[in-house]
């Protein structure tokens, strides 16, 4: 371990001054007495923010995993700024943390910052979305879910349901611009559909995804659309959100306009049931204990896989085990 220092921040580093003060203890001795543990891996993980209930299941799950690991976890959350998020790396590069895991907001915009963590030594992991860059060196890997497979599963649910349709037109509400699930998720949708000129995208609409966002979003679209067939959001929230726009447009959710979602947060389950919703393509956040597998890996040096998938299905209307499925986490 190349770390000599306890957890999370720099008044922790000054309590340990005293201690050793106090004490006459060095950290090794400290350890042997509990107090800090020298074998425990130092892992920096930069949360994007706060945006979205799929998000704060994420930030849980990654908290709850290193307990459970017996990783010590320096937790920094951006606030869905980019800056942030470069702050936060640079603050664990000083750190000399074992491990660097983030998830980047948006894919461009790493590269100097990934520089640095390569000359510190510091194997970096991206989690939940991806970086584009033109040095794969950069990272070792990425763990998360497969958004083109998301987005196909989105397209495959609309060709089922519209099989009988002579004309679909379709809005969708996108997440982040420029973040890996909105390209994606949008990319997967669009090769399902290609080739079928039944299905017509009116309007595609960055919600951000934001709750609000997604309601201003659908509004928006509303009062441009009187003949809208689908709407394709790409996370829960801005789900949500919308749906209350369609209501307050008199229009009923699930029925008026199909709806399909993109997250699998136990609100859209229970819309589902509910008929609100016709389709929920499950992304999870639970990826925390694939998160602490693979930083112990690259902190004791081994290779990891260059990509780590979580297994994800879909939910829909058609199903017959809704009622049967346990509360989802998050
Ligand atoms: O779908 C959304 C969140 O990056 C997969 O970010 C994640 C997305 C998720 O805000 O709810």
């Amino acid at each position: 371990m190349k770390k000599s220092h306890c957890l999370v921040c720099q008044l922790a580093l000054v309590c340990l001054a005293c201690a050793v003060l106090l004490t006459g203890c060095t950290p090794a001795e400290q350890d042997k007495a509990g107090v800090t543990d020298e074998s425990q891996i130092l892992l920096g993980f930069s949360q994007l923010g706060s945006e979205s209930a799929w998000r704060l299941g994420n930030t849980k799950s990654v908290q709850d995993a290193a307990k459970r690991a017996g990783v010590q976890l320096m937790y920094e959350n951006a606030e869905q700024k980019q800056e942030k998020q470069i702050k936060a790396i640079r603050s664990f590069i000083a750190y000399q943390v074992d491990v660097i895991a983030f998830s980047p907001i948006v894919e461009d915009g790493w590269d100097n910052v990934l520089q640095e963590a390569k000359k510190a030594g510091i194997p970096v992991l991206t989690t939940d979305r991806r970086i584009n860059t033109a040095d794969d060196s950069l990272f070792v890997g990425f763990v998360g879910s497969d958004f083109y497979e998301e987005g196909r599963r989105a397209g495959r649910f609309v060709l089922q349901k519209m099989v009988d349709a002579q004309h679909v037109n379709i809005v969708e509400i996108s997440g982040t611009i420029d973040s890996t699930p909105m390209r994606q998720r949008a990319a997967g949708f669009r090769e399902v559909l290609a080739g079928d000129d039944r299905f017509i995208i009116l309007e595609s609409v960055s919600g951000d995804f934001l709750r609000s966002k997604g309601k201003e979003c659908m509004q928006e679209l509303l009062s441009r659309y009187d003949d809208i067939d689908i709407l394709y959001s790409h996370n829960d929230a801005m789900t949500l959100g919308a749906i209350e726009a369609i209501e307050e447009a008199g229009l009923t959710p699930g029925k008026d306009i199909v709806i399909v979602t993109v997250d699998g947060e136990q609100a859209a389950i229970d819309l589902l049931k509910a008929g609100k919703i016709n389709c929920v393509v499950e992304c999870t956040p639970l990826i925390g204990d694939m998160i602490m597998e693979l930083a112990k890996k690259l902190a004791a040096g081994e290779s990891i896989p260059r990509n780590t998938y979580s297994e994800e299905r879909s939910f829909t209307e058609f199903d017959t085990d809704l009622d049967s499925l346990p509360p989802r986490g998050y």
